[in-house]
């Protein structure tokens, strides 16, 4: 039931940091997790996956499993892990929950290397379309942390446009061959957290080597968001710490997702005890 530490105040997002995700749209946190923390998520994603393959599941597909929080107590430490959450609320601020979550096993798919375009997209479906202004607004980010080795292109890595985050729209090959231009596979070991911010330009890519690739994505955004996939965490919230409850969606009522009162936001709380400038 207890609160973050106050330790985790190291793990603040740097100067250095906010300039190259304000430029780029993406930075890296190497080593997020630790070897222990990795082999218990492959086992985790290994268990959901055998699961899904015994439903009938391809097993040459890509897995997208979303609202795997409640699945285990593993992934809901991850909500406010201490290594993360300042620099996510460090980007977005203190009025923030996950609205989203899913995890994605992508085995090798037997196929020789191709060059077809992915499929590149900005997240948010649309928001993108029915937001009126220019560059489109942030609102929410994505953590994604790294089970597998996909240091080098060709493992289903994780592609984006870095810096394309203030752009509406990217030019893809008319052709349907190549990527757009600017285009790089994220290089991503285990353990690994990469946040983007949700309108980087980014996409999944085939997996061509023999190692199955494993991400949990984590996505955090504003209170007054909805969330995007069905969450079904509230079952969760009796037994988490104040600041657990509240990115796992709590809220003391409707219009505390707008206008909070103390309540409805321990994170600030939190803040104005332990930093207080990031609590304004
Ligand atoms: O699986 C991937 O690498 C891409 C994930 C993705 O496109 C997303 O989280 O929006």
């Amino acid at each position: 039931m207890s609160n973050l530490s106050p330790a985790s105040l190291e793990h603040r997002l740097t100067e250095e940091e906010r300039q190259t995700f304000n430029e780029t749209g993406i930075i890296y946190v190497r080593n997020a997790l630790s070897p222990e923390q990795v082999e218990q998520g492959v086992e985790l994603t290994e268990r959901i996956h055998e699961a899904k393959l015994a439903e009938g599941h391809d097993p040459r597909k890509a897995l997208f499993y979303p609202n795997f929080i409640p699945d285990d107590p593993y992934f809901a430490k991850l909500v406010d892990y201490d290594k993360v959450l300042p620099k996510v609320w460090g980007i977005l601020g203190w009025n923030i929950f996950l609205y989203h979550a899913h995890l994605i096993v992508t085995p090798p798919n037997g196929e020789a290397p191709n060059d077809k375009t992915f499929h590149w997209h900005q997240d948010s479906g649309r928001v993108n379309v029915e937001m009126e202004s220019h560059p489109r607004p942030r609102l929410s980010l994505k953590v994604a942390y790294f089970l597998s080795d996909t240091s080098e292109p060709g493992c289903g890595n994780f592609w984006v446009v870095p810096t394309s985050h203030v752009r509406d729209t990217i030019d893809r090959p008319e052709n349907g061959i190549g990527q757009p231009k600017g285009a790089t596979p994220v290089l991503a070991k285990p353990g690994d957290a990469v946040f983007f911010d949700r309108r980087l330009w980014h996409t999944a890519s085939p997996n061509w080597s023999d190692i199955t690739r494993r991400v949990l994505f984590y996505g955090y955004g504003y209170r007054w968001l909805r969330t995007k996939d069905d969450m079904t965490v509230e079952s969760l919230w009796e037994s988490c710490s104040p600041i657990r409850r509240q990115l796992l969606g709590w809220s003391v009522n409707a219009n505390g997702r707008f206008s909070p009162t103390d309540e409805d936001v321990p994170l600030r709380m939190w803040l104005k005890e332990h930093s207080p400038a990031e609590a304004e």
